[in-house]
C-alpha cells in the first residue's frame, strides 16, 4: 500500500496505491490523514487531486477488517480532514468509488470522473449502512429522493447520471490524471465551495417518507439494512450533520455486528473464491467463439438465451422439423418476454434471435467449440447425442451435458476423446437464474474444465465445482427437502403450513410450490432411477399424486389445486385424503413455523455436511453459494452452512438428533459432529476441506 504525492505546478497529485481495489486499510486511512496535513503546510500548493492506481478508485473500506475490532483513524474522521483541507480536493474517479470510496469523495470539495465510472454505496448488499457519511451527506447533495435510491438499492450509477444527479461535477473525456488536473487548476482561483456538510437537505413533499418506507420495506423482504438506511437519511433531513452523523455511525456499529452482515461478508467471499477452484490456477481455457444447443426445451431454449444475450452465435439442434421450429419459438418467446420486461429493446431481441440457427442436422456442429446438450433426463438418449457428437465435432471441442441426476461418466461412456466432455448444470430459467454446477467427469481434461469457468464468467454465472453423486450438490439436497417436507405432511403438517414457514425462513417459495411450479414429474424421473439402482426414495405422497398424473401447475394440479388460467394454489381435498391415508400410522402433532423450518433446513445442514464429507464439493461455501443461487435460500442468511454456524453447530447436532431419534430425520454424519466438536469445517475431514471453514 503506497499513498505518493506529485507536484504539477501548483496541484498536488495524491496517489493512491493499495490492490487489487484501493480498499481503505487502516494503513491507507492512516496515509491519508498524513497527506492531508503535509499538504495543507504547503502554500505553493494551490489544490489537490486524489486520484487511484490500479483498475479502480476507492472500492470501499477493507472488507476483510470487519471482523475485527475497528481501529483508527475513523473512515468519518478522514473524511473530515479531507472536507476541512485548507485546498479544494477533487476526487477523481476511474473503475468504482464505492462505500467507503464514495464517501471519500464526498469529502472532496469536486469530484470528477472517467465516463465508465461508476459510484455507488452498496453497502446494504453487506448488510450494513455507509458508515463514514454515506447517508448524511448524500441527501445533502443530490436530495433525499435520489439518496434514498442509491443507499437502500445499494445499485451503483453511471458517470452520466452521476453528473446529472450533481453527484460529480464533471465527465473527463480523454486522460483522467490529465483532465483532473486541468479541472483543478480551474477551480483552485475560485472560492472554495460551501463544503456539503454544511448545506441543508432539499425538502420532500409530504408523505415522501411514509412512500419511501413503503417501498423499501417491499424490496427488502428479510434484510434489515435498507430499512436503517432509510431512517438514517431521514434521520440527516431531520437533525443537525453532527447528530446525523453520530446516529449513522451507531446504526452502522450495531449492523457490522449483525448475523446478516456477517452472512453478507461471506457471501461476498464466497463468491470471489468458488471462481477459482485451486486445481485451476495456471490452466488456460480453451477459446469459445461460437456455441449450440442440442434440444430446445425449458433449458435448451434458457440456455441459447443466456449464449446468445453474452455474444456467442447459436446453432439449436432438435430431433424434427417440428421440434426445431417449436425450439426456436420457446427461444423467441424468452427474447419477446425480456423486451416486455424491458430488460431488452425490440432491435435487441431481433438481433439475438438473428443469432440462432435452428436445424435437426447434427453437421452444421462440425466447427463449433462448444456444445451443450439439454435432451430428454433419459440415460439412452443422451447417449446416442453423445456419439452422433463425437462423430461430428472437432477433437478438441468441449461436449456438455446439462443433466440433473444422471452420471456424466456414463453418458460420455464410450465416446471419442472422453476428456472434451464435462457436465454444465444450469437451472431453471437458465437464462435468469446465476447458478452453474460445473461437474468434471473422471477424464475431463484441465483445460476443458478452465473452459466451462471461462463460460460462467462470460455468461455472468457463479460456477461452483460439484463432483459426481446422485444430484450432485443442489439436486441432492433438494431430495432430502422433498423426502422432508413430505415426512412433515405424515405428521400433521399440511402443504400450505410447510410452505408458509419456509417463506417465513426466507425462500422466495415453499417446497410444495415449488414442485407444482417446475413440474412433479422431473423428480419422479429421477426416483424412478435410484428404485432402478436399489435405493428406497421416500415419497409416498408424490408417488400417487404422479400417478394420478398429477405433475403441478402445468397438468392443474398437483400439491394444490388451480383453476384455469390462475396460479393460485388452493388447498386439494384429493391431497389432504392421500395425506390422511399414508399418514394413519403417524404419531400427529401441531407444529409451530419454526420446528417446520428446523426439520427442512436442519437436514439440509446435514446432508451439505455429507457433500463436504465425501469431497463432493470442495468448500463450505460453494455449497451456501448454490443453495442461495439455484434454490432461492435467503442470502441474508449466507446459505445452510453459515446457517448452521449462526445457529451453533453444537445446537445443531443436538437438534438433529432429537429429529432423527422421533424418526423424522437421519442422525447427524460423522463430519457434523465433528465439526461441532472443532468449532468449523476447517481441516477436520480425512480428505482435503479447503478454504477457511467458511
Ligand atoms: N475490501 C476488501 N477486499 C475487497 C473489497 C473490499 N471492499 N472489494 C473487493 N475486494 C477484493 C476481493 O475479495 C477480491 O479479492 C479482489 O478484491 C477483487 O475483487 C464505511 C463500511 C470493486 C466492483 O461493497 O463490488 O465501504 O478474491 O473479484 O469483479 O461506508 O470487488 O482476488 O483475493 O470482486 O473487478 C463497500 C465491494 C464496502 C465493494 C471490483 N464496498 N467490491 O469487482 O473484482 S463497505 C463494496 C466490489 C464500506 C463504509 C463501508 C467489487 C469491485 P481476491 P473482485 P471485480
Ligand atoms: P424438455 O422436455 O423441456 O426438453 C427436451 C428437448 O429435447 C425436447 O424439445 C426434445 O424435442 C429434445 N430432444 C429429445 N431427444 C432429442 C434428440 N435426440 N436430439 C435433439 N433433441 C432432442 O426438458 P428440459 O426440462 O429442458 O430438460 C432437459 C435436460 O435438462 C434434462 O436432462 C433435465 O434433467 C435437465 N434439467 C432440467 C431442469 C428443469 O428445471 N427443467 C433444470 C436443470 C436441468
Amino acid at each position: 500500500m503506497t499513498v505518493t504525492i506529485a507536484r504539477e505546478g501548483a496541484i498536488a497529485v495524491v496517489t493512491v496505491d493499495n490492490p487489487p481495489v484501493n480498499a481503505l486499510s487502516q494503513a491507507l486511512r492512516q496515509a491519508l490523514v498524513e497527506a492531508v496535513a503535509e499538504l495543507n503546510a504547503d502554500e505553493a500548493v494551490k489544490a489537490v487531486v486524489l486520484i487511484c492506481a490500479g483498475r479502480t478508485f476507492i472500492a470501499g473500506a477493507d472488507v476483510s477488517e470487519f471482523g475485527k475490532p475497528p481501529r483508527p483513524p475513523h473512515l468519518p474522521d478522514v473524511v473530515a480532514c479531507i472536507e476541512d483541507a485548507k485546498r479544494p480536493w477533487v476526487a477523481a474517479i476511474h473503475g468504482s468509488a464505492l462505500g467507503g470510496g464514495l464517501e471519500v469523495a464526498l469529502g472532496c470539495a469536486y469530484r470528477v470522473a472517467v465516463a465508465s465510472a461508476s459510484l455507488g454505496l452498496p453497502e446494504v448488499k453487506l448488510g450494513i449502512i455507509p458508515g463514514a457519511g454515506g447517508t448524511v451527506r448524500l441527501p445533502r447533495l443530490i436530495g433525499p429522493a435520489a439518496a434514498v435510491d442509491m443507499v437502500t438499492s445499494g445499485s451503483p450509477v453511471g458517470a452520466k447520471k452521476a453528473e446529472m444527479l450533481g453527484l460529480i461535477d464533471a465527465v473527463i473525456d480523454g486522460d483522467l490524471r490529465t483532465g483532473a488536473i486541468a479541472f483543478a487548476n480551474d477551480v483552485a482561483e475560485k472560492p472554495l465551495p460551501e463544503p456539503i456538510s454544511r448545506r441543508a437537505v432539499p425538502a420532500v413533499e409530504a408523505g415522501f417518507w411514509e412512500s419511501a418506507e413503503t417501498e423499501v420495506t417491499a424490496k427488502a423482504k428479510r434484510e434489515v439494512a435498507p430499512l436503517k438506511a432509510l431512517s438514517s437519511i431521514r434521520n440527516a433531513s431531520e437533525t443537525d450533520f453532527a447528530d446525523a452523523m453520530a446516529f449513522e455511525r451507531e446504526t452502522f456499529l450495531e449492523l457490522r455486528g449483525s448475523s446478516q452482515a456477517a452472512a453478507l461478508r461471506h457471501v461476498f467471499f464466497a463468491e470471489r473464491a468458488a471462481p477459482r477452484p485451486p486445481e485451476l490456477s495456471g490452466v488456460t481455457p480453451r477459446n469459445v467463439r461460437s456455441a449450440a444447443v442440442v434440444g430446445g426445451g425449458t433449458m435448451g431454449a434458457g440456455i441459447a438465451v443466456a449464449l446468445r444475450d453474452a455474444g456467442l452465435p447459436v446453432v439449436l439442434v432438435e430431433r424434427d422439423k417440428a421440434a426445431v421450429e417449436r425450439g426456436l419459438a420457446n427461444i423467441r418467446a424468452i427474447f419477446d418476454g425480456s423486451v416486455k420486461r424491458g430488460r431488452i429493446t425490440q432491435e435487441a431481441a431481433v438481433e439475438r434471435m438473428a443469432g440462432v440457427t435452428g436445424s435437426e442436422d447434427y453437421g452444421l456442429l462440425s466447427d463449433t467449440d462448444l456444445v451443450i446438450e439439454a435432451v430428454f433426463e433419459d440415460i439412452a438418449v443422451k447417449r446416442t447425442v453423445f456419439t452422433k457428437l463425437s462423430e461430428v465435432c472437432r477433437p478438441d471441442a468441449v461436449l456438455a451435458t446439462n443433466t440433473s441426476y444422471l452420471d456424466p461418466n456414463v453418458i460420455s461412456g464410450g465416446a471419442s476423446h472422453p476428456e472434451r466432455f464435462l457436465g454444465l448444470h444450469f437451472f431453471s430459467p437458465a437464462n435468469v437464474m446465476k447458478l452453474l454446477e460445473i461437474v468434471p467427469t473422471a477424464t475431463t481434461a484441465p483445460d476443458v474444465l478452465a473452459t466451462g469457468f471461462a463460460l460462467a464468467r462470460l455468461l455472468g454465472k457463479i460456477p461452483v465445482r460439484a463432483g459426481i453423486c446422485d444430484g450432485f450438490i443442489g439436486n441432492r439436497i433438494l431430495k432430502v427437502t422433498r423426502a422432508q417436507a413430505e415426512r412433515l405432511l405424515l405428521c400433521g403438517a399440511t402443504p400450505s403450513a410447510v410452505d408458509a414457514a419456509m417463506r417465513a425462513f426466507g425462500l422466495p417459495m415453499g417446497p410444495f410450490e415449488a414442485q407444482d411450479l417446475g413440474g412433479l414429474d422431473i423428480a419422479a424421473f429421477q426416483r424412478k432411477a435410484a428404485r432402478e439402482r436399489g435405493e428406497a426414495p421416500f415419497a409416498p405422497v408424490a408417488d400417487r399424486l404422479c400417478a394420478m398424473e398429477r405433475h403441478g401447475q402445468k397438468s392443474g394440479g398437483g400439491w394444490y389445486d388451480y383453476h384455469p388460467g390462475d396460479r393460485t394454489p388452493k388447498a386439494s381435498d384429493i391431497v389432504a385424503a392421500i395425506i390422511a391415508e399414508e399418514s394413519a400410522v403417524m404419531p400427529q402433532r401441531n407444529w409451530a413455523q419454526g420446528e417446520l423450518a428446523d426439520c427442512i433446513v436442519l437436514p439440509m445442514v446435514n446432508e451439505a455436511a455429507g457433500i463436504l464429507e465425501e469431497g463432493v464439493a470442495l468448500r463450505a461455501s460453494d455449497i451456501d453459494l448454490v443453495k442461495i443461487h439455484g434454490y432461492g435460500f435467503p442470502r441474508c442468511r449466507g446459505g445452510p452452512i453459515q446457517y448452521a454456524k449462526h445457529r451453533g453447530l453444537k445446537t445443531v447436532v443436538a437438534l438433529l438428533e432429537r429429529l432423527s431419534v422421533e424418526g423424522l430425520a437421519d442422525a447427524p454424519c460423522k463430519l457434523l459432529r465433528r465439526a461441532a466438536e472443532s468449532g468449523g469445517f476447517t481441516t477436520v475431514a480425512g480428505g482435503t476441506v479447503i478454504g477457511n471453514g467458511s
